[in-house]
């Protein structure tokens, strides 16, 4: 763990545009470390100015080419951007083709771009909170964009879509049932579809199936946009959609109260995150003692109701 100093001392580097610092600050927010509050409170003032794109979707689809790619589009226009990716095989750290990690190396030299692979859910247990820290720390650096990609397989996954300003669900044209298999959740959270892939057949087949999906969720206003992200084909147009639902949520005050539900939504996380990690303290270390593991004993051979079981441990947990 840092000390207070440590923290000062990477904050004024994170302000001086000192990558490193800002590495070290991300694996400190990573770890869970008691110093949160020192960080948040120092860099508070300096949030909000990043436009903040999810990018989530089913394995291979395509989401870390795409995050490349638009990466090159924003370098085009002189834009900063860091990328948060929430991968276990994210080809940022391996495991693409060589031609991607050939790409993606250029990134890594660019001075205007930063990468960040998590390939863990870090000490604390939860992905989101780590991602709404480390997009904060991304802010207040500076960057322009931050692109945050997430597998959309788990709820963990979708949570880390709750943290930000825009969410583009990447699927591809095979199976046009994957629509009907996508989680639900994923369908009513994306506000951009991505067909990526769109080299191979079925694309204006899939684009259909979401349109009628999204008629059936009245859910209209979706756009749905075709690419060939390994081609960089259809990125600009991508980025250029992206930019206006930007505008107009900032015109018409939405991107305030997505950013007001975000910060409840991580407080409410952190709080999940935390009684879990009680409920592991208290059947690993007996709190309370014998009490605790006779409420165990007894739901576990049927003599108490569970539900009544759950009231004594969160009475006790909160005591
Ligand atoms: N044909 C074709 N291949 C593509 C396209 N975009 C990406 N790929 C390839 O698809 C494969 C998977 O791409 P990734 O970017 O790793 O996909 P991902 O969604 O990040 O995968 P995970 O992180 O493992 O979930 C790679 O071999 C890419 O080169 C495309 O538009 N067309
Ligand atoms: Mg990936």
């Amino acid at each position: 763990m840092a000390t207070k100093e440590t923290i000062q001392i990477l904050i004024e580097g994170l302000y001086s545009g000192n990558k490193r610092s800002l590495s070290k600050l991300i694996s400190f927010v990573e770890l869970g470390d008691k110093h949160s509050e020192k960080i948040y409170s120092s860099v508070k003032d300096r949030l909000g100015k990043a436009m903040v794109i999810g990018l989530t979707g089913p394995p291979g689809a395509g989401k870390s080419t795409l995050s490349s790619s638009l990466v090159s589009t924003y370098r085009k226009k002189s834009k900063s951007i860091g990328v948060l990716a929430f991968d276990p095989n994210s080809p940022f750290t391996g495991g693409a083709v060589l031609g991607d990690r050939v790409r993606m190396q250029e990134h890594y030299l660019d001075s205007d771009v930063f990468i960040r692979s998590f390939s863990n859910r870090g000490a604390s247990g939860g992905l989101a909170p780590v991602a709404y820290d480390a997009i904060n720390l991304l802010d207040a650096f500076g960057f322009d964009v931050i692109l945050v990609e997430t597998v959309g397989v788990g709820q963990t996954e979708l949570d880390v879509i709750n943290v930000v300003d825009i969410v583009l669900g990447v699927v591809v044209p095979e199976g046009g049932d994957s629509v009907q298999s996508m989680k639900a959740g994923l369908m009513e959270i994306a506000d951009v579809f991505v067909v990526n892939k769109s080299d191979r057949p079925g694309a204006d087949r899939m684009v259909a199936n979401i349109k009628s999906t999204m008629t059936l969720l009245q859910n209209e206003d979706v756009k749905i946009l075709k690419t060939q992200a390994n081609k960089a084909i259809g990125i600009d147009h991508l980025a250029e959609v992206v930019y206006k639902i930007y505008m107009d949520r900032n015109f018409t005050g939405l991107l305030d109260s997505i950013r007001q539900k975000r910060r409840v939504a991580a407080m409410l996380d952190w709080v999940r995150v935390d009684l879990n990690n009680k409920i592991d303290l208290i059947s690993s270390q007996n709190v309370d003692g014998a009490a605790i593991s006779e409420i165990y004993d007894k739901v576990c051979i049927g003599d108490l109701n569970p539900r009544t079981g759950a009231n004594l441990i969160l009475g006790a947990m909160l005591k």
